[in-house]
This record gives C-alpha cells, structure tokens and sequence, in this order.
C-alpha cells in the first residue's frame, strides 16, 4: 500500500520540482515517474478541523520521504497546495497537491489523505471550503517553514485574511486512502 501511494504522491508534488532543468525534449510538468525518494516510514498526522477552522499542528517539520498524513473532523474540509505569495489559491497551474472535500458529521472522516514531502521545500496549504471562509480564518498551514525566513505562517495567515473567496483546486492529487488506522485515534 505504501509504495502505491507514494507512486502517487510524487506525482501529485510535481509542481514543486518543475523548475529543475529537464533534458530537451521531455515533459517538465506532472512527468515525475523517475523521480523517486527513500521513504523513511514516518507518517505525520494532521487532523483538519480540530479547535475549529484549524489544522492541528499547523507547522510540521519533517524529512524528506516522510509521509504527511491528514485526518478530517466536520464540518466539511479540505487540503489544497498553495505558494507563500498567493494564498488560499492553488498552485500556478494547478500543480500541487490537493484533496476532495471530505464531509463529515460525527467523528473523523473514514478516510484520509497523504503525500510524501519530496524535497525541503517549504510547503503551504489551505482549506478550500468557501462555506465559512476556512482559509480567510485561519485554516492553513505549512511543512517545513523557513524559521529564518519572513515567510511564516502568521504572515501567510495574514495575507489569507485579505483575499475574497478561496479558490477550489482543478484536480485531486495525493493519495486518498482508508484510513491506515481507525482504532488509534490520529
Ligand atoms: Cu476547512
């Protein structure tokens, strides 16, 4: 299972690495079959929802082939790849990784969704439910913050607070899978 959805999951971050020089000829975009990481077998959970229009914890720092790994309370959430600069909308092109809309009532979500982090980038995301304007309130976060950076979360959270309507992704990319364990909580 695991080797599956880490097939998926680089093909779901190929937007992170589309700058690399590609030989002529071939694809940049989306055409990441060779492109492979070690995968350390760490899984970081995040649970959408917690507290409130919140991803719990937020900021995550993590290896890279570790897995990431959300988990869904209700009301009805997502996880949507953005850049620093542009929040609450997916990434130029729509390049990122991106989930469904999980709805939940009770409980968390049967499901969940999982990427493996494929470099150490800093990646940022959002919740892309329009309904209550998730994002504009705070429902972001980020893997693998640059702390000496001026791009932190509470700046990203900032500028999400100004945009208008949070932008839906095109796509669903990453791994959507049962939830690997059901009786252990997150
Ligand atoms: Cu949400």
């Amino acid at each position: 299972m695991f080797a599956k959805s880490a097939t998926i999951a680089i093909l779901a971050v190929a937007g992170l690495v589309s700058a690399a020089p590609a030989p002529a000829g071939t694809r940049t975009e989306r055409d990441l079959a060779s492109r492979t990481v070690t995968q350390t077998g760490v899984t970081h959970s995040v649970v959408a929802g917690r507290a409130g229009l919140h991803f719990d914890p937020e900021n995550v720092v993590a290896e890279i082939g570790d897995v990431i790994e959300w988990h869904y309370l209700p009301a009805n959430h997502s996880v949507v790849q953005s850049s620093f600069a542009e929040p609450c909308q997916p990434l130029a092109g729509d390049y990122g990784f991106a989930s469904n809309f999980q709805p939940v009532s009770t409980g968390q979500s049967s499901q969940v969704f999982q990427i493996v982090v494929q470099d150490a980038s800093p990646l940022w995301y959002y919740c892309a439910q329009t309904k209550g304007s998730h994002c504009q309130n705070g429902m972001a976060g980020v893997i693998n913050q640059n702390f000496n950076s001026p791009n932190t979360l509470t700046a990203y959270k900032a500028a999400a607070a100004l945009t208008g309507v949070s932008i839906p992704p095109s796509h669903v990319s990453g791994s959507i899978i049962d939830n690997p364990n059901p009786q252990s909580g997150f």
